[in-house]
Formats: structure tokens, sequence, C-alpha cells
């Protein structure tokens, strides 16, 4: 019942966007504020490593799903959406070239061992206690800035103070 409510009033939402001009476009776009970014942290670089990881919290306010489809930051010379995975004992990363959604009212972690932020060549290796700011780009949401906190090697994310 709800479901066809809601799938019937999508189909009036999307015949009213195709037929009228700009700002419904603009309303149904979402905005930053529909999105919000809990303990962004990467790790301390090793000696001689020309990559880093950016972990966080995506959280989506808005009844829609989002999607992170992009990455920048003035620390690298590119950022990559990766995720890790495990198969037959052994563990290796893959590029997620069409992005990651993020649900309606929901979440989805960044975390080691899952999805990441894969900073490629550094310009300078992360050293404990930097902040790392990063450009994250939203299909709906539009740009949202972040700054990583560099923990140590064996550090685990950061509590929620
Ligand atoms: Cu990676």
């Amino acid at each position: 019942m709800n479901a066809h409510r809601s799938s019937t009033f999508g189909l009036f939402v999307f015949v009213l966007a195709t037929l009228m001009p700009g700002p419904l476009f603009a309303d149904d776009a979402g905005s930053a504020a529909d999105i919000r970014i809990e303990r962004p942290w990467s790790r301390v670089t090793p000696p001689g490593t020309p990559v880093g990881a950016g972990y966080m919290t995506i959280v989506n306010t808005a009844d829609e799903p989002d999607r992170l489809t992009a990455a920048e930051s003035p620390a690298a010379g590119r950022v990559q959406i990766h995720r890790s995975v495990k198969k037959d004992g052994n563990s290796s990363m893959v590029h997620q070239k069409d992005g990651v959604v993020v649900p309606p009212d929901g979440q989805l972690e960044f975390a080691p061992g899952g999805y990441h932020l894969m900073l490629m060549q550094l310009e300078d290796p992360l050293e404990e206690g930097d902040r790392v700011p990063v450009t994250l780009r939203f299909e709906r949401a539009g740009r949202v800035e972040v700054e990583l906190t560099v923990r140590s090697l064996t550090a685990g994310p950061p509590n929620d103070d």
C-alpha cells in the first residue's frame, strides 16, 4: 500500500519535474545539508609509500539515495573510491568507477578492510596530526568538504567526541 502510494508520488514528481523549468529540479537535487560526514580520518603513511587511505561514515538524511561519485584533494594527485575485498584468503582493492550509493535515511561506512578513499600520488607523506582536506562530490548533494585527521598506523577510528 505504502510502496504503491510512494511510487505514484514519485511518478507525479517526475512528471512535474519534466514539465517545470529550473527551480523544481533545484529543489529535488538535494543539498550538502542532506549529507553529513562523521569521523573523517586517515593513517600515517609508512616511509616510501606514495598512497594513503581515507575513512569516514557518510550519513544521508534525505529520503532519496545519493551517490558519492568522485573525490579530490590538494594533497594527492588523484583520489579514487576503492573497496577492499577478500577472495580465497587474498585481499585486493577494487576501484569503484561508478562511485558508491548511500541509502536514503541511512549511512555508508568507509573503514579499513572495506570502502576507502585511495589517496594516490601524495605530495608529502601523511604524518600523525595532519589534517588532509578532501572534496567529496555527490550526485545530489554536490560538493562536500571534509578534513581527514591523520592517526597513527595502529589507531582505529576516532571516537565521536
Ligand atoms: Cu585502495
